[in-house]
């Protein structure tokens, strides 16, 4: 195997023996199987776009298997050969397809060699795709320089998707998103193309995170209505109770609607905090508020909670056995060995009865004691105050916004982060979403005139709440160029939404981006030279070091 697209790559090079996150050597290979394998679907689907046409079963098969292979989201092999299967179908649909097209168009039969991915079939089972997929991975482009533009992109187009499956299982869908993923995922195949058409599809990846965050953002609010500023509990409350981690909403309300009258408490974890904003969801007396913190301490906070969990979207670790039989996986989660609770069909709901039996079954989780956080601050909250924000930046009441997006994980160097939140002047307010708040949300920094010097836009898509903050501030001010605004980048990264998101900011003109707790290992010198030079993307320095360039 071989795997580098995670912020936590072995050695800052690359997982080649087992993933850091637990992948094990053949779902490596697996995940390879498939992604080479949705390259060959592209292959067919953006030809047959050429003819008006494309097929709706193929596209979203395309994003749900790119966001399969998102770090933390599919480690069990038998979920990953069922959907290498099922590729070859949508393959096989999207083909014909073309060809049928082709032959109407032109009255004759597609002669033109294709790319392997977009032929190569086997007869066989697991063992088969496994091998295929080790050679067909990261290191079959021999070009360094090539091979981590191509990465680049498939990673962002990972992100794109992920955040696009999620707005379509809310009914928002654009093709011109999927359309993208297609021609993306499809460029890599392409030997005759260079360094310059991929640095120009990374930046065109970039626009599309942009549209793809805009595309969530709606379907969010069309279905839960605008975050409202909302106090979270953190801690527990007696009675029996769900845990409810990932991104995914729907999942959330379905649950919510299904434990209602119950005497079940549902809590969110990780990136479902921001749940307890919308009027749709907070609606529920029975979201009583948030337990535990970022994906990376769910070992410790799952065991310690006693009641079932659901993983809903990444990031799932391996369970440990204290709570193995109390933990759920849905959507495009797997783990070997955990209950799975199935997709929806004919659009009705989940069923979650096993989950709220296991509730029920084990009753009281027992009180904990907790704090109350401020969340629900997106773009519509932070409009309605722009008056108090335009004032304060005027007035100096605040001299600097300090964007703090992006992830959270193990590594001990993002302490930087809580440091630096601490250290900030009281003059300063950081722009938070995802899972990197986790390293200072819980801190009390106060406000500036009612404005919480931690504003928290939501999840990490909500990223695109913070770029539409930003725009709206330049034109108040009538300035030219975004990176006039008094608003420094520090972003934390771990998987391929944030690479997405990065990509977004970079296609809104953002500059001087900090980056951290390390640079991905999948760019090359020259592609590190190319972000530099073109964007001023920086790593991240001493906490001391990079609160004085901020200030400065
Ligand atoms: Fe975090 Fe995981 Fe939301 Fe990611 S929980 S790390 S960028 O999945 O998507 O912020
Ligand atoms: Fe390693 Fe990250 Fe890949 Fe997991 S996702 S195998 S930790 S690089």
């Amino acid at each position: 195997m071989f795997c580098f697209q995670c912020s936590e790559t072995l050695k800052g090079e690359g997982c080649t023996v087992k993933g850091v996150c637990g992948k094990e050597p053949e779902v490596a290979n697996l995940q390879d199987m498939l992604i080479w394998l949705l390259k060959g679907i592209s292959f067919w689907g953006s030809k047959v776009r050429q003819y008006g046409l494309n097929d709706t079963e193929v596209d979203l098969f395309v994003a749900e298997g790119l966001f399969t292979t998102i770090t933390n989201v599919d480690f069990d092999p038998a979920s990953l050969g069922k959907k290498i299967q099922r590729a070859f179908e949508m393959r096989d649909k999207v083909e014909s397809l073309f060809r049928k097209a082709y032959r109407n168009s032109n009255g004759e039969e597609f002669h033109e060699s294709v790319p392997e991915a977009a032929y190569w079939k086997v007869d066989g089972g697991l063992d088969l795709y496994e091998l295929k997929g080790s050679e067909v991975g990261v290191l079959e482009t021999k070009d360094e320089d090539i091979r981590s533009l191509r990465e680049l992109l498939v990673y962002g187009l990972k992100g794109i998707a992920a955040y696009t499956d999620h707005a379509y299982i809310l009914r928002q869908s654009d093709d011109s998103i999927i359309a993208f993923l297609q021609e993306g995922l499809a460029s890599t195949l392409d030997d005759s193309l260079d360094a310059d058409k991929y640095v120009k599809l990374v930046l065109k990846a970039g626009e599309f995170a942009v549209k793809a965050m805009a595309l969530l953002d709606k379907a969010n609010t069309d279905n839960y209505g605008n975050p409202d500023v909302t106090s979270v509990y953190t801690g527990t409350l007696d009675g029996p109770g769900i845990l409810v981690s990932g991104h995914d909403l729907l999942d959330l309300d379905e649950l919510l609607k299904q434990t209602e009258g119950k005497g079940i408490n549902i809590y969110t974890h990780g990136e479902m905090l921001p749940a307890n904003a919308y009027p749709g969801l907070k609606k529920y007396s029975h979201l009583v508020g948030n337990y535990g913190t970022s994906w990376y301490n769910q070992q410790r906070e799952f065991e310690e909670f006693k009641g079932p969990i659901v993983m809903t979207t990444n990031c799932i670790q391996k369970p440990k056995d204290s709570y193995m039989d109390r933990i759920f996986t849905t959507g495009l989660v797997a783990w070997p060995g955990v209950g799975h609770i199935p997709n929806r069909v004919d659009e009705k709901p989940k069923d979650f009865s096993p989950v709220i039996a296991k509730a029920l079954e084990i009753g009281d989780i027992g009180a904990r004691p907790g704090k109350q956080i401020i969340i629900g601050l997106a773009h519509d909250q932070l409009a309605r105050v722009s008056d108090k924000i335009i004032d304060a930046l005027k007035s100096g009441a605040i001299k600097k916004f300090v964007v703090m997006a992006g992830c959270d994980g193990h590594s001990n160097a993002r302490e930087y982060y809580t440091e630096l939140a601490r250290k900030l002047p009281q003059d300063t307010v950081i722009l938070t979403a995802g899972c990197a708040k986790y390293r200072y949300n819980m801190l009390d920094l106060g406000d500036i005139g009612g404005i919480p010097r931690v504003v928290d836009a939501g999840q990490c898509n909500d990223s695109y709440s913070l770029a539409v903050t930003a725009l709206k501030l330049k034109e108040a001010f009538g300035l030219e160029d975004i990176n006039d605004l008094p608003i420094e980048y520090d972003i934390a990264w771990y998987e391929q939404k944030a690479v997405a998101v990065l990509l977004a900011l970079l296609y809104l003109g953002v500059k001087g981006i900090r980056l951290g707790p390390v640079l991905p290992a999948f760019l090359s010198p020259n592609v590190v030279k190319v972000l530099v030079d073109n964007f001023d993307i920086k790593p991240i320095k001493t906490v001391e070091e990079d609160l004085a360039s901020i200030l400065s």
